[in-house]
């Protein structure tokens, strides 16, 4: 590795050329929790097969989480950095629109 690319923030090279590094953005992502609301309708097997196919939970767990929505009214299905949790949680609702299932997911920021 020469100098001009080492982790240095501000070093002279075998060019004489000065590099000016940025600092690492050390800042962790805000993170989103994906909730799924509950509804009447949506077949608990489809919530079960959304939650394995798109966060990649077991059957089992799946299933955990869709009984915990079933009684509770909502619950978090993950957390995710804003952009991934918008896409899981656009992911899900266009599945459910598409298999004409009421079943609906939104994004919550979450206050640390
Ligand atoms: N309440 C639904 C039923 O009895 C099942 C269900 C669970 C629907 C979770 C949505 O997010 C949900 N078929």
């Amino acid at each position: 590795m020469t100098s001009e690319s080492s982790s240095d923030s501000n070093s002279i090279g075998d060019t004489g050329t000065v590099v000016l590094e940025d600092k690492p953005d050390l800042k962790e992502p805000p993170m989103y929790q994906v909730v799924l609301l509950n509804d009447d309708f949506t077949p608990m097997e489809f919530v079960v097969y959304i939650l394995q196919s798109i966060f990649g939970y077991d059957h089992e767990r799946s299933t955990q989480i869709m009984l915990a929505v079933h009684t509770k009214g909502k619950g978090v299905c993950g957390i995710f950095p804003k952009e991934i949790a918008e896409m899981k949680s656009h992911e899900i609702n266009e599945m459910a629109k598409s298999h004409e299932h009421p079943l609906i997911s939104e994004i919550e920021p979450l206050t640390d």
